[in-house]
């Protein structure tokens, strides 16, 4: 067994008074462990995030990217003059200038993040580039409850956009729940959702366990950031990535495995992990294009088109509201 150096940890208040560490014990305690995806993104994991985008073997940000720029005349004819769009989970704007760039005279865009930091810098740079939009970041976690600002007088359709599947990382019930609050404040509008689809599980397995070992550097960030964040003593080369398709759920898991027994001091603490155990950190759902339409009308929309890639990798739908 390794020994904890210190019984205690790291002051248990560091923990406790961040939500990273509350969410971290909890993980710990509960059967099965089991963490929300959330935790992945600091600076660092963004970074790693990004990287992952550019792998050859993720094929999800490039089809996506391909469906937007090949459907765009078709997404400008749906969303009308002046649109206004809402963006769940902007990061750093990048994806959405495909649609400032196909949209008639977009009139306002309001990207929403939980990072303030990192959405006003974006909102910066998306100013400088696209004179006449009115940029509106609304720095908020777009889980919860959401207030956005009264449509600008004069403003066409409000045209929600959510790609790059981060609905998948939802459960069933969490993304039922966000699809209800999304069609609530884009009624009389749509939503522009990217959904991954499922497929040949040889091809999730590889975009999931890529050979530059990137992912399972931002499955393994998690831990590093506990060991920034909370002074917790994560020992990252005892812990393994492993990613694997769960047919009958339809969805990617990834896990940090324990290679060995050891013990692990956090919040006053000490949490046993024996060998093989993991700690369940990301689900990615895969949908079918009927699936995903199906929940949607479940949610209050009214599905329109549904587009895809020739070998029917991934899918964007255009979701009446
Ligand atoms: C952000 N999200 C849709 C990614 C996915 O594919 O589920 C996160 C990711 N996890 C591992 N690789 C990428």
């Amino acid at each position: 067994l390794k020994r904890a150096t210190d019984t205690h940890g790291p002051a248990p208040s560091a923990v406790q008074g961040s939500e990273f560490g509350r969410d971290l014990v909890q993980a710990l305690v509960q059967r099965p462990r089991a963490i929300s995806p959330k935790y992945f993104y600091d600076a660092e994991g963004s970074r790693l995030f990004d990287r992952i985008c550019e792998l050859p073997e993720y094929y999800p940000t490039r089809t996506e990217v391909a469906i937007l720029r090949e459907r765009a005349g078709e997404i400008a004819a749906l969303a009308g003059p002046r649109a206004e769009i809402v963006e769940f989970g902007a990061g750093s704007c990048t994806k959405v200038r495909l649609l400032l760039d196909a949209l008639e005279r977009p009139a306002r865009y309001l990207p929403i993040d939980i990072s303030a930091e990192h959405l006003a810098a974006a909102a910066a740079v998306l100013r400088r580039d696209y004179a006449g939009l009115e940029v509106h970041p609304v720095a908020a976690d777009y889980t919860q409850r959401l207030l956005l600002p009264a449509a600008t007088p004069g403003a066409g359709r409000r045209v929600g956009f959510f790609p790059g599947s981060t609905l998948g990382n939802f459960s069933p019930e969490e993304a039922l729940q966000f699809l209800r609050m999304a069609a609530r404040v884009l009624r009389g509008g749509a939503l522009l959702l990217g959904a991954d689809l499922v497929k040949d599980p040889a091809l999730l397995h590889a975009a999931y366990n890529d050979a530059q070992g990137v992912t399972a550097a931002f499955n393994l960030n998690l831990l590093a950031r506990a060991n920034r964040e909370l002074g917790a003593d994560f020992a990252l080369d005892q812990f393994a990535h492993a990613a694997f398709y769960n047919a009958p759920l339809q969805r990617i898991e990834m896990h940090l495995v324990s290679r060995r027994a050891q013990r692990i001091a956090l919040g006053g603490e000490c949490h046993e992990m024996a060998e093989g155990e993991t700690l369940h950190t990301e689900n990615s759902h895969k949908f079918t294009v009927e699936g995903l339409r199906a929940l949607a009308v479940k949610a209050g929309f009214r599905p329109g088109a549904a587009w895809a890639d020739a070998r029917r990798l991934f899918s964007v739908h255009w979701l009446h509201a």
